[in-house]
């Protein structure tokens, strides 16, 4: 049996999960997931890798289909409750998934294309479980999850990893973090990332600890949650700090005091996904007490680096090596760089993801010589990694997402009155980056309003430019290629 759900077992009695303020113990979570699994299961001794995408919101049911998937030898694909039809069309026909799972008030939504695709649509509210199947065993090496994660090609990737990926990525954090049976932690991320599967989730069930949700991020309803005295842990991406701080300044001076003696009380609060800006680790630090550790990951190898659990966190840096990640810079003329010179992060280890799903070419390409190459750029500097940005102008990080420039750039061509456009990522305090879209329309320039209510019906929200401009063409090179650093300085 897979150790996570194994584990589940040594603490029957224990709350697991906190889903709008009602608990469910371990022993709930076992039951339903094997009710789950037998399901999916439906006669069958093994999925054997069958893909099984659900959209759920985060929470227990959430977490009894991963379970129930894994259960029973399926591959999970989480899909994003935020996403419009086309995104999560694609996801279902690149995974050519079986079944999907999902809360009742998508069903109406899916029907049709569940059809069209002939895929088994299953309504959380209506599930028939039938009793108790036997479980299959498998080899560690079983593909587990497909993540969708956006790159130098137009169109997202399936991040496929196996179960001893997934455990190597769980067990190297708990014992990094010093995950512990008492912890509770806030768990506000979506939950179609590592972010908040693996280093939220995954290692506060492999320890024994809960994981409560909200259903929808806000600085009010996390500050709420906080003030009630259980939580001790939090992990979240630089804009959510952000916009807790804002929220912060702008609360009554008692109200402020309670809420700092309650965040001092905590064991650990953790940033990633995107960098971490000094000043709000700063501005973080004078209202918490906390120097936010800072670590740094990608979907493909989960968390590769981190600052130090105990040691003195270092503003600006991501640490070093996890115990298990082997990391190296490597130059642009293909040398190791050495201390204080620049290079790109490749990395080796278990943590590292099996293959990018059915693109055996774009996988072969992110390795060289066995190590994966991130496409971030790093220097070691005194025992301490820094981030030094990407090697591609053409992805974006935005609120802690990463988005495809390229991406987004296909799916305005297809406006009738865009001919051409390109877009970039600009500096944002709170963001990140923000996308901006340069658009060429030599007949008529369309409304900006309708684009964006257009491309919201075709792209998730997070990927939607926030500024636009109209050029009659788009800065080019030689050769004519679209010179991304120059087009931002029209912003
Ligand atoms: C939303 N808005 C934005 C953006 N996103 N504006 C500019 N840029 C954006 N990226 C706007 C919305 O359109 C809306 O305005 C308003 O903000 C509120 O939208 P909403 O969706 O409600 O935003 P939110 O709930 O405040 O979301 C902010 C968020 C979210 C909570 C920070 O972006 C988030 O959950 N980010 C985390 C992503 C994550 O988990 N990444 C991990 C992947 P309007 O109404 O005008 O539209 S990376 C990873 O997993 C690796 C392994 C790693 O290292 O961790
Ligand atoms: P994703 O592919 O969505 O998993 O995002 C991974 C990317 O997020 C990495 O390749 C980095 O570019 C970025 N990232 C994650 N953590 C950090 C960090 N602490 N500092 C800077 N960038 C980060």
């Amino acid at each position: 049996m897979i150790q996570l759900i194994q584990k589940a077992q040594l603490w029957p009695d224990k709350v697991a999960i906190k889903d709008r303020q009602i608990a469910f113990t371990y022993q709930d979570l076992l039951k339903k997931s094997r009710a789950v699994a037998s399901l999916l299961l439906h006669g069958k001794d093994d999925l054997r890798e069958e893909r099984i995408a659900f959209l759920l919101h985060p929470g227990f049911d959430y977490v009894s289909v991963q379970w129930g998937v894994w259960q029973a030898g399926g591959i999970a694909v989480p899909l994003c409750v935020d996403h419009p039809l086309p995104s999560l069309q694609y996801v279902l026909e690149d995974t050519a998934a079986k079944s999907l799972i999902v809360h009742p008030e998508f069903e109406e939504m899916l029907i049709p294309l569940a059809k069209e695709l002939g895929i088994s649509l299953l309504s959380m509210d209506r599930l028939d479980f039938p009793p108790g199947a036997t479980l299959p065993e498998f080899p560690l090496d079983r593909r587990a999850m497909i993540l969708y994660t956006s790159g130098t090609t137009s169109l997202p990737k399936g991040v496929v990893t196996t179960h001893r990926n997934i455990e190597s990525q769980i067990q190297t954090l708990v014992n990094a973090w010093e995950w512990q049976a008492e912890d509770h932690i806030l768990n506000v991320l979506p939950l179609h990332h590592v972010h908040g599967i693996i280093n939220v989730i995954s290692c506060a069930l492999w320890s024994g600890a809960c994981v409560e949700f909200l259903p929808k991020f806000s600085p009010q309803a996390v500050f709420k949650a906080f003030s009630r005295g259980e939580i001790n842990l939090f992990m979240a991406v630089p804009t959510i700090y952000y916009k807790l701080i804002n929220y912060w300044k702008n609360m009554g001076a008692a109200e402020q005091k309670n809420l700092s003696d309650r965040l001092a009380s905590f064991r650990l609060m953790v940033s990633g996904s995107a960098a971490l800006p000094v000043s709000v680790l700063e501005d973080w630090k004078r209202i918490s007490g906390h120097t936010l550790l800072e670590r740094y990951g990608m979907t493909e190898i989960g968390m590769a680096l981190s600052n130090p659990y105990r040691r003195e966190r270092r503003p600006g840096h991501v640490g070093l090596p996890l115990p298990g990640v082997e990391l190296r810079l490597v130059q642009e003329n293909g040398q190791v760089a050495g201390e204080g010179e620049e290079g790109e992060i490749q990395i080796k280890g278990p943590n590292v993801f099996l293959e990018y799903w059915q693109k055996p070419e774009a996988t072969s390409k992110s390795f060289i010589d066995g190590w994966f190459r991130t496409g971030d750029m790093a220097i070691l500097n005194n025992d301490s990694y820094r981030i030094l940005g990407r090697n591609s102008v053409d992805i974006i990080k935005s609120g802690g997402y990463k988005i495809s420039a390229l991406e987004i750039e296909e799916v305005l061509r297809s406006h009738p009155a865009i001919k051409d456009c390109g877009v970039v990522g600009l500096p944002d305090e709170e963001w990140g980056e923000v996308v901006a879209a340069s658009l060429v329309c030599p007949d008529q320039k369309p409304d900006v309003k309708k684009v964006d209510q257009w491309l919201r019906t075709k792209l998730p929200a997070y990927k939607v430019p926030r500024r636009y401009i109209f050029q009659e063409d788009l800065p080019r090179n030689t050769i004519g290629k679209v010179t991304k650093n120059a087009l931002k300085a029209f912003f």
